[in-house]
């Protein structure tokens, strides 16, 4: 089977999301505005997939992925001055707001009274600093009009919207990056074959047969987004495969970078594999201890390559 024909099989299996058409064009309108500006484009996935096993769902199988990479990476392109659409998983960490993710907001605040006596909420002044630095960074971003954030939970969900944004972003060929640091279910569950209602234990165990998703770089390279720069990201626990798997994503699909990490180390050290290297990109402990995000040198190293790819496409505007 082609790998166009495993695609519109596989979107035949599920019903669209409700609100992608009026997404499709908000990511239409947001990368031209952005574009009229200068700005380049770059669709970010962040976080895992669930993959139901009820069309009334209750129960799923779902990974492990946080959204850490990618909250954090759409902040150093948005540093760098690029629009950012930020298609993540719902609940998963979000660009500044992550950097509270881990905290009770509760113990942010406290309680003062007013000069008449009455009660009001306040900011703990030892809070103060952390807030007042991710806040204006914050406030300014949205200011400029560079972030639009997208949601997705279930792998369909992901894959419609993904095909959908990645028609968006045609126009804008070398402009637009993928950076696709989603961790996308390898299997799913056809919504024919689902359970309407919640299964019943009572039923017995319960056996599962997975279909294989088809591999989305594929279409995204030769059908999708055919000038666009494309990023994936590769995710083993065998440190020993890890290289060889990057490597073979990257010959097979032929897009432009593949990321490989270790789910252990990933994040203080990944690969950035091209067609013509492979260069490692780590934090020394001190580093890591400091608060350096690993996706900063990430963000860095990708950029330079970005650029020199919108040059080779576009060599008259040099
Ligand atoms: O979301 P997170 O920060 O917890 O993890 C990031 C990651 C490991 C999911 C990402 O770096 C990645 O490798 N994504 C692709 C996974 C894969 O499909 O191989």
């Amino acid at each position: 089977m082609t790998a166009n024909a495993e695609w519109e099989e596989y979107f035949d299996h599920f019903v669209p999301p409700s609100t992608l058409q009026h997404n499709q064009k908000a990511v239409q309108d947001f990368a031209s505005a952005n574009r009229q500006i200068g700005h380049d484009l770059v669709l970010i996935t962040s976080g895992g997939t669930t993959v139901p096993l009820e069309n009334n769902t209750v129960r799923f199988v779902d990974n492990f992925s946080v959204g850490s990479r990618g909250s954090s990476s759409a902040e150093y392109f948005l540093e760098r001055g690029y629009a950012v659409i930020f298609l993540h998983r719902h609940r998963s960490l979000q660009p500044f707001s992550r950097h509270f993710a881990k905290d009770n907001f509760l113990e942010y605040l406290h309680l003062e009274q007013d000069l008449d006596g009455s009660e009001k909420v306040a900011v703990k002044t030892e809070m103060s600093p952390k807030l007042l630095e991710v806040l204006k960074k914050y406030e300014e971003v949205k200011a400029s009009g560079r972030l639009l954030l997208m949601v997705f939970t279930t792998v369909s969900d992901y894959l419609f919207n993904l095909r959908a944004f990645a028609e968006a972003l045609h126009p804008f060929g070398p402009h637009a990056m993928f950076y696709l640091a989603a961790a996308v279910s390898d299997f799913y569950v056809p919504s024919s074959q689902m359970a309407k209602h919640k299964i019943r234990s009572s039923n017995g165990p319960l056996e599962l047969k997975l279909q294989q998703t088809p591999k989305l770089l594929s279409p995204l390279v030769k059908d999708w987004a055919t000038d666009a720069f494309v990023v994936s990201f590769k995710l083993e626990t065998n440190k020993d495969i890890i290289a060889a798997c990057a490597r073979e994503a990257l010959d097979k699909y032929k897009h432009q970078v593949v990321i490989s990490n270790v789910l252990a180390t990933r994040r203080k050290q990944v690969t950035l594999v091209t067609k013509t290297e492979e260069k490692m990109l780590s934090l020394s402990d001190h580093e890591f201890h400091m608060g350096i995000d690993v996706e900063q040198k990430i963000v860095d190293e990708l950029l330079k390559h970005h650029k020199v790819f919108i040059q080779e496409k576009q060599p008259s505007r040099r």
